[in-house]
């Protein structure tokens, strides 16, 4: 339990960008322990009275594509435009990606040490919604702090990619050539959200095969309806480990930023991809809440039901929810 005191200083550090305190703050919103909701209420509430200012940018794609090293260059390059930049890799919960964070952490050890950056794993397990709160509260105490650019580096694969570009300004999608999009795991909807596509990795490449790859790239994001943000999605290549054209992608996303920005497109985005993001989150909780009131006993009785023949599943589900919520 944070005492008072001590909930004053994280505040007062948050607000005046001292990152051991924002650690501390969002490991406080990060907290499953019921007693710590309260103060994460307070500091949330607290550091988020002024309106985001920050360019919020998600990067994305399949696990391997070079994210982390692509944010470790991509972040020195706005610090070197006098950025603070913050990065949050999201990562799913399993045994698998307790590896990737160590990874990712190395990956990125030249922005690690920047004084202007400040990356934060987070590695949350459990579901999808908890996900997005908390990587969407941390978002915020991170703006709180100060960043002028905030980095998600999602996982790169399925429904979390669409929630997380619900919380972002940008979402740039990084692929390799060569790869298909079905090995890359691209589904239709990723493609969708993008705003820029880079194609990475451009050092391995044939020079042919980049030309090509981008040319398929931007062949398939022609089929989608143009986006109503006012651009035209662009596909740009880059080599993360020879810190090749990153410096390109850069200016783009600043530049597709301050478009947005004058045109009042960001503040019409921020606000529908709020209310999305409401229905989202309304979806999840409501999943977990009636789950959480299903006990393990009921669950088996219905299943055993179900496998005796005495019910259909369509009748085991009426039952169950006629008892957790008391109507179907
Ligand atoms: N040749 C080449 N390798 C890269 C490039 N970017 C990343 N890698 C390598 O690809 C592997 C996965 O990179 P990582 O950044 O961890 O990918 P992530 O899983 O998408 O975050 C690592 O071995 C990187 O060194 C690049 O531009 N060119
Ligand atoms: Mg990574």
């Amino acid at each position: 339990m944070v005492g008072n005191k001590k909930l004053q200083t994280i505040i007062e550090g948050v607000l005046s960008g001292k990152t051991d305190m924002l650690s501390k703050a969002i490991t406080l919103v990060e907290s499953q322990r019921s007693e710590d909701r309260e103060d994460a209420a307070k500091v949330l509430a607290a550091c988020s009275s002024s309106p985001g200012t920050s360019l919020r940018i998600a990067i994305s794609g399949a696990p391997g594509v070079g994210k982390s090293t692509f944010i470790n260059v991509f972040g020195q390059h706005l610090i070197q435009k006098g950025k603070r930049v913050a990065v949050l890799a999201i990562d799913p919960s399993s045994e698998k990606s307790k590896g990737s964070i160590l990874g990712d952490k190395t990956r990125m050890a030249q922005l690690a040490v920047e004084i202007n950056a400040y990356i934060r794993p987070s590695p949350t397990s459990g579901a999808l919604g908890g996900i997005t709160r908390n990587t969407h509260e941390a978002m915020l105490l991170c703006e709180a702090a100060g960043f002028d650019v905030i980095i998600i580096e999602t996982v790169g694969v399925g429904q979390s990619e669409t929630a997380v570009s619900n919380l972002v300004d940008l979402f740039i999608l990084l692929v390799i050539a060569g790869a298909g999009d079905e090995l890359q795991g691209i589904k239709r909807g990723i493609m969708e959200q993008a705003d820029l596509v880079v194609v990475n990795k451009s050092d391995r490449a044939e020079k042919v095969n980049l030309r090509t790859a981008i040319q398929d790239l931007k062949n398939a994001l022609h089929m989608f309806p143009p986006n109503d943000k006012g651009f035209a999605v662009e596909v740009l290549s880059s080599s993360a480990i020879e810190n090749k054209n990153i410096d390109i992608v850069c200016e783009k996303a600043l530049d597709l930023f301050s478009t947005m920005q004058n045109s009042g497109v960001l503040d019409r985005s921020r606000s529908e991809k709020a209310v999305t993001l409401m229905h989202q989150m309304l979806r999840t909780r409501i999943l977990g809440v009636v789950f959480d009131r299903i006990t393990n006993q009921e669950m088996r009785t219905m299943e055993t039901a179900i496998n005796n023949g005495e019910l259909s599943p369509f009748q085991a589900v009426d039952e169950l929810l006629k008892t957790v919520i008391g109507f179907t």
